[in-house]
C-alpha cells in the first residue's frame, strides 16, 4: 500500500536514475521504466492509490500526481538538454576533459626582486632584510646626515615618536627638521631607505662586506605617477681593501645589462649624496626609443636608473672601519623604478591596486 514515505523513496530513486542518464538511450530507458503505460512505476503507483483506503486517497492522489508531474518535467528537461548538447543541470559527463585550474603567477615586483637577488647573489653578495622601524641614528646620523641635515626633514619621514620637531632655519614655516632625541631615547621612524640595515651589518661584521639590502621603505610623499608613500628599495654595499670607482662602474654595468638587455648603454653623471663621495647617478639608454629621444626620457635618450658612489669615509669610521685601509662603493634604487622601466609601466600606483587586468599581463 503506498504512503507519503514510499512516494519520497520513489522520488529519490528516480532522481538517482535520472542523474545517471547522460545519453539519449539511457534517458529513454528511464522514461520507459517510470512512464510506461504497462508496468511503469508511475502507472503502478496510480493503480495502488485507486485501491487505497478512501480516507487516504485524496492526499495520496495529490502526492502521486505531483510525483508524476515531476518525473515528466525532469525527463523532458533532460531530453531537451541532451538534444542541445547542453549538460542537464546536475548531470556529470565524466567523459569530458578536465578543466585546468587557472594557475597564478608572480607579481611583477616579486619577479624583479627575485631577479635582483639572483644577479647579485651570483656576484657573491649576501641578501639582507631587516627592521622597517628604525632609529634616527642608524637611518641618518651614521650615514653622515647630522642633526640639522635637510634630509632629516620632518616632511619626508614618518616619525613614530620622540622626534622633537623644530622650525628649520630661515623664513618661518620653512621645512621642519628634528632635533635628535636624547641618546638614551633615539627617535624611532619608518625607515626612509634600507641603508640602516647596512650600518647594522657593518657594526657586526669586519670587511670584506658584500651585501644587498632589500625591503619596504617609507616616504611622506603624496601618491602620484612615480611616488607612493611606501615602495620597495634595494641598496648594495661593497667594502674591502682597494675598492675603486671602476669596480662600482663595472658592477653596476653588469647589473643593468643582466636585468635589462646585454647591449644596454650606460652613463654615469656626477651627483651628491651625504653618504657617498664621489657620488654618481647612473643612466641607461632609453629602453623605449633606443636613445633617439621620446616623452618617457624627456627627449634626452637617457633614463636615470639608480644613485651610487664611493662610501663616505665618515660612514666607515662611524662603524669603526679604518677608512685609510678600506674603501667601498654603494648604490640604491627602487624595485618599482626598475620594474617600470623594464615593463613600460607609467604609473607606480598600478603595482598596488590589485587590478587583474594589469597583473595578468605579467604571467611569467
Ligand atoms: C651605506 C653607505 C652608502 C646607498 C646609496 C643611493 C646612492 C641612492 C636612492 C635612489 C632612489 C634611494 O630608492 S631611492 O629613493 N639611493 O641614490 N643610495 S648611494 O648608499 C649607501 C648605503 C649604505 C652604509
Amino acid at each position: 500500500m503506498p504512503d507519503a514515505a514510499g512516494i519520497s523513496r520513489l522520488r529519490a530513486e528516480f532522481e538517482a536514475a535520472l542523474a545517471g542518464a547522460a545519453t539519449e538511450p539511457a534517458l529513454r530507458e528511464v522514461r520507459d521504466r517510470y512512464l510506461a503505460r504497462k508496468g511503469g512505476v508511475v502507472t503502478s503507483l496510480m493503480k495502488a492509490v485507486a485501491t487505497a483506503p478512501p480516507a487516504d486517497r485524496p492526499e495520496l492522489g495529490r502526492l502521486a500526481n505531483q510525483f508524476k508531474r515531476e518525473v515528466e518535467e525532469a525527463i523532458e528537461a533532460r531530453r531537451a538538454a541532451l538534444e542541445t548538447g547542453r549538460p542537464a543541470a546536475g548531470a556529470v559527463d565524466i567523459t569530458l576533459p578536465g578543466r585546468r585550474p587557472p594557475l597564478g603567477h608572480l607579481h611583477p615586483l616579486t619577479h624583479v626582486r627575485r631577479q635582483v637577488e639572483s644577479i647579485f647573489g651570483r656576484m657573491g653578495y649576501e641578501i639582507l632584510e631587516g627592521p622597517e622601524i628604525e632609529d634616527d641614528y642608524h637611518c641618518f646620523e651614521a650615514l653622515n646626515m647630522p642633526p640639522e641635515h635637510p634630509a632629516r626633514d620632518m616632511q619626508d619621514t614618518f616619525f613614530l615618536g620622540q622626534a622633537v620637531p623644530q622650525r628649520g632655519l630661515g623664513t618661518p614655516g620653512t621645512r621642519t627638521s628634528t632635533r635628535p632625541a636624547p641618546p638614551d631615547r633615539p627617535a624611532t621612524l619608518l625607515r626612509t631607505h634600507t641603508s640602516a640595515m647596512q650600518i647594522r651589518y657593518m657594526e657586526a661584521h669586519e670587511p670584506p662586506v658584500r651585501i644587498v639590502a632589500i625591503g619596504k621603505v617609507f616616504r611622506r610623499d603624496n601618491p602620484d605617477l612615480t611616488h607612493t608613500p611606501m615602495f620597495h628599495q634595494f641598496e648594495g654595499l661593497l667594502v674591502d681593501e682597494g675598492v675603486t670607482f671602476a669596480d662600482l662602474k663595472g658592477t653596476l654595468t653588469a647589473f643593468v645589462r643582466d636585468i635589462f638587455a646585454p647591449d644596454t648603454k650606460v652613463m654615469f653623471r656626477p651627483s651628491f649624496f651625504p653618504y657617498t663621495e664621489p657620488s654618481a647617478e647612473m643612466f641607461i639608454g632609453c629602453v623605449f626609443c633606443g636613445g633617439a629621444g621620446c616623452p618617457v626620457c624627456k627627449r634626452t635618450g637617457w633614463l636615470e636608473i639608480l644613485g651610487s658612489g664611493m662610501v663616505h669615509p665618515s660612514v666607515l669610521e662611524a662603524v669603526g672601519y679604518d677608512a685609510e685601509r678600506y674603501s667601498g662603493f654603494a648604490f640604491g634604487t627602487g624595485i618599482e623604478r626598475v620594474a617600470m622601466l623594464k615593463y613600460g609601466v607609467d604609473d607606480i600606483r598600478l603595482f598596488y591596486e590589485n587590478d587583474l587586468r594589469f597583473l595578468e599581463q605579467f604571467a611569467f
